[in-house]
């Protein structure tokens, strides 16, 4: 077993490359020329392959470390070798696309230039696989041009002169050659550019055969036996299965062009030849991101966890603060409930993503309680009790019918007004807030709401309630009457448009132009979406109400 060291090759006319991938680590066993690492100029992406076959033992670079000719990559266990000192074994040179306008007598203001494919290397046939400029385009000096791609490398051929764009003499997937036409450029100012053909120059960064490396030197030459050219240029950096950071197929301009946008590559669906990420593909994942119908992972992951809500992170707002409560005294934790974190998810987007207002008034039910404590009395022996949020929910289905936006949903820039009136009202239960829904309660007398809503009442507090009693609700009433309380600010069951929180009622001396009279007076809080509502209509909506509690006989008007 001998060491050896595999440095970076004669990479062309790169002075400093980023390592941006590792395909091997300490331990792996690899092939003389499979490839060890891919760095990347801002022209080319490249990977650098092993001169023998052997065991990694040590890799000497990082994600991100800037390398040149000569660094050193990795320590290699090559077996059989015979012994000798670590041996420097280095690869054939990479071919870089460089250009260079040919020299031609001193330009014109504008000059046509053919732009021709320098020198890339040992490459031949190499497809086309990119246009990154049209006709018309004003380029820059060195601007790449279009993108080519054989099966190890993908460089981007930059312009050999400022100019814009005549035409293009190539397309996607055309197979290219050094010295082919790439394209005609008008030269403004392009300093030495010949009037025509001025054809770039193929400046070969160094020799591509294979030829034994001066390196070698201090090393016995088989181990140091260079590598195919072809072998070690850029490579679209994909070889699968053998890279343990597996890295996207593009070039290196959309990696930069997905880099500076924050866009992750490897989440990008490739769409051009062999699965290769374009520019339109980042674009693409982009506009889908933003319009909402893709996510990154980067976004599932920081998604809502928990019912009570998200770290915050994702409103831009600044983390939950994290405590320990137990500093401060003895705690017990226990889990939510299923229904409460279900809830708490509910109510977090509605109170978030509803613009909600909440008018607060107060109803004169004096005659109805004692309406409905008569009526209980004669009926005492039906069983049913009758309640005062079954007037409620009746007086609410008058108003509703008057005040039609309040029985709608928004359904993107429409309103969907609803011909039924379902009733959702919230029920406490031990194992959190569920809303029974009273269907067709336009069609249902007082004692029958009373006697479902019993009966429903009871399901939600055994646990009992189908899905399907608790949807379709098209207004909900929460009633805190039972408890107590004056106002509160419910919150709107989505994707309905309005609630009415009701709390407890009391006796008060209300003025009634001469003097005060002992009212019954009911505190009602109607929350309404604005979006589809305005104050005036919230306004008038628990006007009527109160007028109707206050005397059911205007439902006839
Ligand atoms: N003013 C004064 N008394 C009232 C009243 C009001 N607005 N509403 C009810 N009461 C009285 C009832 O008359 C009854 O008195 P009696 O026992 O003397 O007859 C008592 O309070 C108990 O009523 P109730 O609350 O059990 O019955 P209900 O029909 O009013 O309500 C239900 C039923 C299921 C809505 C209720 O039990 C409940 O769960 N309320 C809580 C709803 C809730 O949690 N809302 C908050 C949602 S936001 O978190």
């Amino acid at each position: 077993m001998a060491t050896i060291e595999i440095h970076v090759p004669d990479i062309g006319d790169f002075d400093e490359v980023t390592v941006i991938e590792l395909m091997v680590k300490a331990g792996d066993t690899v092939r003389a020329e499979q490839s060890l690492i891919t760095v990347e100029s801002d022209k080319a992406s490249m990977e650098i392959p092993s001169s023998s076959a052997g065991v990694v033992k040590e890799v000497k670079v990082a994600l991100g470390d800037k390398v040149k000719q000569g660094s050193l990559v990795l320590l290699l266990e090559v077996a059989g070798a015979a012994p000798a000192p670590a041996a420097a074994a280095v690869a054939a040179p990479v071919a870089a696309p460089v250009v260079a306008a040919a020299p031609a007598p001193a330009a014109a203001a504008s000059a046509v230039v053919e732009m021709r494919l320098p020198d890339i290397g040992d490459f031949k046939d190499v497809t086309v696989i990119e246009l990154l400029v049209k006709p018309g385009d004003t380029v820059a000096a060195e601007q790449s041009l279009i993108t080519v791609e054989s099966d190890k490398a993908s460089m981007e051929i930059p312009s050999p002169a400022a100019g814009v764009v005549q035409s293009l003499a190539v397309k996607l997937g055309d197979k290219v050659n050094i010295g082919d036409l790439v394209g005609m450029l008008l030269g403004a100012a392009a300093a030495g550019a010949a009037p025509a053909p001025a054809v770039a120059a193929p400046v070969s960064a160094a020799p591509v055969a294979a030829a034994p490396a001066p390196a070698a030197a201090t090393a016995p030459a088989p181990v140091a036996a260079p590598v195919a050219a072809s072998s070690l240029a850029a490579v679209p950096a994909h070889t699968p299965g053998a890279s343990v950071l597996a890295m996207p197929h593009a070039s290196p301009s959309v990696r930069k062009f997905a880099r500076e946008l924050g866009v992750p590559l490897e989440e990008v669906k490739g769409q051009g030849p062999k699965g290769r990420i374009t520019q339109a593909d980042v674009q693409a994942f982009i506009k889908a991101v933003m319009a909402g119908a893709a996510q990154t992972k980067a976004q599932v992951a920081n998604a809502p966890k928990s019912a009570a809500g998200g770290g915050g992170s994702e409103l831009g707002l600044i983390p939950w603060p994290k405590v320990d409560f137990a500093k401060f005294g003895s705690i017990e934790r226990k889990d939510m409930s299923r229904i409460k974190k279900i809830s708490g998810a509910n109510l977090l987007r509605n109170a978030i993503m509803i613009p909600a207002v909440t008018n607060h008034d107060d109803a004169d039910i004096t005659d109805l309680e004692a309406f409905r404590v008569s009526t209980n009395k004669e009926n005492e022996k039906s069983g049913i009790k009758v309640t005062m949020l079954a007037f409620l929910i009746k007086a609410c289905v008058a108003a509703l019918k008057k005040y039609p936006e309040f029985n709608s949903s928004l359904d993107g820039d429409a309103i969907v007004y609803k011909n039924y009136w379902h009733i959702g009202f919230a029920a406490d239960t031990p194992n959190g807030l569920m809303v029974p829904v009273i269907k067709d309660a336009d069609k249902k007398g007082i004692f029958q709401i009373s006697q479902e809503m019993g009966e429903l009442a009871k399901k939600a507090r055994d646990g009992k309630l189908s899905p399907a009693e608790m949807s379709g609700a098209s207004f909900t009433i929460s009633s805190l009457g039972g408890i107590g309380g004056r106002y509160f600010t419910p919150i709107i069951n989505a994707p309905e448009v309005a609630i009415l929180g009701v709390c407890r009622s009391t006796m008060e001396p209300i003025w009634d132009g001469k003097a005060f009279q002992p009212r019954l007076m009911l505190p009602l809080s109607l929350t309404w979406d604005h979006r589809v509502i305005d104050g005036a209509a919230a306004a008038r909506f628990n006007v009527y109400l109160g007028q109707i509690l206050g005397d059911f006989r205007r439902v006839l008007l």
